[in-house]
C-alpha cells in the first residue's frame, strides 16, 4: 500500500494539524510502503539552515518513520521550494523533481505539486520564475534568517492581498495544459496538490480516458490522501 498526500501547510500556529500528521506518521504510514508528500508540507520554509524546535520536531518524525521502513519522497511545493538536501538527508525523504512518472497500481502516472498547471495565473508565473532561479534562491539563503523571516512574511501579505483580486478560475488549473503536460509524459493519469480543490476528473487525453486526481489540503479537524492498494486509487478525507 502507497500513500500521497500535499498541502499540509505545517506551522507552529496550527499545532493540531501538526500533531495529526505526526499521528499519521506513527500510524498508517508505517503500514504503507511509501509516503509521498507532493508539496508545501511547510507553510513556509526559508532554507535548511534555519530549524526552529517546530521544524526540528517534523523533521525527527518524518525521519523514525523512514527509519521504521516506510519510503519517503517530497517534492517542493510554492510555499516551501527552499527545501535542500540537508532536509533530505536529515528527515529520510527523497527529493523528487516537479514532474515526476512514477508507476503506481501497474500504470505510469504523472506527479506534480500543481502550481506549474496553473498558467492563467501570470504574476505567478512570474513570481514562481524568479523562486525557482537559483541565482535568486543563492541570494536569499545568503540573507541572515531575521531578513528571511521578515521577506517570508511580506510574500505571504502580497500574495494574500493579489489572491483577494483573482478570479477563481485563474487560481485553478488551466485545462489545457493538464492535457498537453500528460500527452508530452505520456501517461493517463496525474495526481497533483495545490489548488485546494480536492477530486477525481475523467479527462480525455487525446481521444483516451484519463484521470486527474487532486489532494486536498490538511484543515483543523480534516486530513487527505490519495491511497494506492490492490483495489487501486482512491481519494478519501479522514479525520484528524
Ligand atoms: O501561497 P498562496 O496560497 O497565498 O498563493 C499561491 C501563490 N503565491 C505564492 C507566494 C507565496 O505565498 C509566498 C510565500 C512563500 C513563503 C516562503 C518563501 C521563502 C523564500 C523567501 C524568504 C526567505 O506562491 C499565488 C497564486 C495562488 O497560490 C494560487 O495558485 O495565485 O500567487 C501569487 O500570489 C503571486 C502574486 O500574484 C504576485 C506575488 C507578489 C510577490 C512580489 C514579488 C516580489 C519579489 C521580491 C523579492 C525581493
Ligand atoms: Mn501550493
Amino acid at each position: 500500500m502507497q500513500l500521497l498526500i500535499a498541502d499540509l501547510h505545517l506551522q507552529p500556529s496550527q499545532p493540531d494539524i501538526a500533531k495529526g500528521f505526526i499521528d499519521y506518521l506513527r500510524g498508517p504510514v508505517r503500514q504503507a510502503s511509501s509516503l509521498t508528500i507532493l508539496g508545501d508540507l511547510f507553510e513556509a520554509w526559508i532554507g535548511d539552515d534555519y530549524r526552529g524546535e517546530f521544524e526540528q520536531r517534523i523533521i525527527a518524525e518524518l525521519k523514525a518513520c523512514a527509519e521504521a521502513g516506510t519510503r519517503l519522497a517530497f517534492m517542493h511545493g510554492n510555499r516551501d521550494f527552499l527545501i535542500g538536501e540537508a532536509f533530505a538527508a536529515d528527515s529520510g525523504c527523497a527529493l523528487l523533481d516537479d514532474p515526476t512518472v512514477v508507476e503506481l497500481g501497474g500504470q505510469r502516472v504523472l506527479l506534480m505539486h500543481g502550481d506549474s498547471l496553473c498558467t492563467r495565473d501570470e504574476a505567478y508565473m512570474a513570481f514562481r520564475r524568479q523562486a525557482r532561479d537559483p541565482a535568486w534562491q543563492a541570494q536569499i539563503l545568503a540573507m541572515p534568517v531575521d531578513e528571511r523571516k521578515a521577506l517570508a512574511r511580506k510574500l505571504r501579505e502580497q500574495s494574500g492581498e493579489a489572491n483577494t483580486n483573482k478570479a477563481e478560475d485563474i487560481m485553478d488549473v488551466t485545462p489545457e495544459a493538464v492535457i498537453e503536460t500528460m500527452q508530452a509524459h505520456d501517461v493517463s493519469v496525474m495526481i497533483h496538490g495545490h489548488t485546494h480543490r480536492p477530486a477525481v476528473h475523467e479527462l480525455n487525453v487525446g481521444g483516451e480516458p484519463g484521470k486527474r486526481y487532486v489532494i486536498g489540503d490538511w484543515r483543523p479537524g480534516t486530513g487527505w490522501q490519495l491511497r494506492v492498494d490492490d483495489d487501486g486509487l482512491t481519494l478519501k478525507s479522514f479525520p484528524i
